[in-house]
């Protein structure tokens, strides 16, 4: 395709940024103005197509962000001034860095030339007296750029686009300088500017065909292989292509926290998630694998119990990585055979070379979960007040249908969500398994809302996910978003109480009603205390149109400890010289 040019008159650099934004198929923005970004937002006036949603709270904006990219594949754009994101945008967008969803933050420096060198009010040039934008947020972005003049603003956010989004997606961090956001580009500028088209045109990567056809063959002559799915799946936008290759080659899915839900874990096949807090019956299937097959996960230490070698053992297993980074390849454990590639082309490329196969997998995962526990456990049905977080998990699921989404947040409760709940849809769940920051669920389930405006939408989060993100509150009834907000009220850190044991310090809070506090800023809200008042109460909020917070009285006798695997035990000669 012929270069076209990016515009064809004088433009001034917001307008530009703007017109590229929505060349990239942006429609939503989320931040807060502030410094020189309010010039950002003043072109964002004349662009009606791309709404922007003002957060009370930077954190907001970079979580919305973060699981806009997650969701629709583009860059989920955060604006807000410098010293801000970096003072409380940092939540979303190390979600972004370690989670690989594609991400911009745009913001400026607020350099107050000509006085820059003497560090003026909040500035981020990195002078003496001031603080370092670009040093400060190139540790945990995938690129950070500083353009100082015009031109270069406006194909350096191009480029931020495109770096966001190739290879393994993630966060890319642009700081205007004042003067490049106060300049304007012309037809005749050099660099020449072009459209937005030519650098995100990307090409989707199959693998080496010779590889491709060695894994066939180990695939073919496996016996009991399965599947390890991580988020890369949802990266690669690869949920049909897995399922149709899991049922293709008859395997048994696991998958890994981050990747949890990428198949519905409803499908025969499924087995849920491994690794520290994992099921015991996904665990023993692929303990017993002679391949395991790992599609798009680096195998982090989380991931498979502190790389233990009684889940995956390369010296008696054959391993098979399929990633779009060669740097995951062999991360952790040495892989036999690598794929590099994009995870839904890989494994249509994989599907077309084998026939059906028959391993008994529905058997050995039907009674895998019979043999060694399924997501349900006796808690399930408990009846007790306060409520035990398992029978919270019960109910949400008998009460959601299909197409709801559910986010989590961090703590206990996202460790027995993660555990106990069965997704049923591919894609539906999403939780920061990254970096597991608290504050995460109330806004990730906004975006969800915004994205998918007929589906049910239940963010569930602990009180102490509550009280950071409370400044979601707001927004929900401002920007009218009708999310479901599901509190385990235990009144504590409960995640912390239970690793302190008997020395509890710090982590004890004091006992409110979250749902009076959502009812005076205009939410619904609901207070749970007997099991059986759960039920209908969550079906009343499905029925609603305006946000919903259920606050449920829950009880602390449950501890993580009775979801960590087995598999984490420290072998007797750990720690021994
Ligand atoms: C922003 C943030 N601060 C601190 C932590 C460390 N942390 C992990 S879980 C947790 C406790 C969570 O408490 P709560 O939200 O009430 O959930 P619970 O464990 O009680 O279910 C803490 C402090 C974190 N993950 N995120
Ligand atoms: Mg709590």
């Amino acid at each position: 395709m012929p270069a076209k040019p990016l515009i064809s008159e004088s433009t001034t650099v917001p307008a530009a940024i703007v017109q590229i934004l929505e060349e990239a198929g942006i429609d939503f923005v989320f931040g807060m103005p502030g410094g020189r970004t309010g010039m950002l937002f003043q072109a964002l006036f004349d662009h009606p197509r791309i709404r922007a949603v003002l957060v009370r709270h930077e954190s907001l904006a970079s979580v919305m962000a973060e699981v806009y990219g997650r969701l629709t594949h583009r860059p989920g754009v955060a604006i807000g001034q410098g010293a801000f994101m970096l003072a409380n945008g940092g939540l979303g967008i190390l979600e972004s860095h370690l989670g690989s969803s594609p991400m911009l933050v745009l913001s400026d420096v607020t350099d107050g030339a000509p006085y820059s060198h003497h560090g003026p009010y909040q500035v981020g040039t990195g002078e003496y007296g001031a603080w370092d934008a670009k040093r400060a947020f190139e540790g945990m972005t995938k690129a950070t750029f500083t353009p100082t003049e015009a031109v270069q603003a406006v194909q350096v956010t191009q480029l931020a686009i495109k770096h966001a989004v190739s290879g393994e997606p993630g966060p890319v961090g642009v700081f205007y300088y004042t003067r490049a956001l106060r300049g304007s580009v012309d037809p005749d500028d050099r660099p020449a500017l072009y459209k937005t088209i030519h650098y995100i045109d990307r090409p989707v990567y199959r693998a080496d065909p010779e590889r491709a056809e060695r894994v066939a063959k180990l695939l073919r002559d496996a016996n009991s292989p399965v599947i390890v799915a991580g988020n890369g799946v949802r990266c690669a936008n690869a949920f049909d292509e897995l399922r149709l290759f899991a049922e293709r080659l008859d395997v048994p899915v696991a998958t890994t926290a981050a990747g949890k839900g990428v198949i519905a874990e409803t499908h025969p096949l499924a087995l849920g998630t491994i690794g520290n807090f994992g099921l015991a019956a996904a665990h023993r299937v692929i303990a017993d694998a002679d391949l395991v097959l790992a599609v798009g996960t680096k195998l982090g230490a989380t991931d498979t119990a502190n790389e233990s070698n009684r889940l995956i053992d390369p010296a008696r297993q054959v391993l098979v990585q399929i990633d779009i980074e060669p740097r995951n390849a062999s991360w952790t454990f040495p892989a036999d055979e690598v794929l590099i590639g994009d995870a839904a082309a890989v494994l249509t490329q994989l599907r077309d070379l084998v026939d059906q196969q028959t391993h008994g997998a529905v058997e050995r995962v039907a009674e895998a979960h019979q043999r060694w526990g399924s997501f349900e456990v006796p808690e399930s049905t408990a009846d007790d007040s306060p409520l035990l977080p398992q029978r919270i998990i019960h109910d949400l699921q008998e009460a959601l249908p299909d197409d709801a989404y559910v986010t989590c947040d961090a703590g206990e409760n996202r460790i027995f969500m993660s555990h106990h709940f069965k997704t049923r849809m591919a894609g539906h769940f999403l939780q920061p398994a990254s970096v597991g920051a608290m504050g995460y669920a109330l806004p990730a389930a906004m975006v969800v809302k915004l994205l998918h405006p007929k589906s049910p939408v239940v963010a569930v989060c602990g009180d102490g996910g509550l009280g950071i993100s409370t400044p979601a509150l707001f927004t929900a009834v401002e920007e009218q978003i009708p999310i479901v907000a599901v509190i385990f009220n235990n009144s504590a850190l409960g995640w912390v109480l239970h690793g302190q044991a008997s020395r509890p310090i710090a982590s004890k809070f004091g006992d409110f009603d979250y749902a009076a506090v959502a009812r005076a800023v205009g939410w619904e809200g609901t207070r749970v205390e007997l099991a059986d008042d759960l039920l209908p109460a969550l079906r009343d909020a499905l029925k609603s149109r305006r946000p919903v917070l259920i606050d449920v009285v829950t009880s602390l006798s449950e501890s993580f400890q009775k979801v960590t695997s087995d598999l984490l035990e420290v072998p007797a000669t750990a720690g021994r010289r």
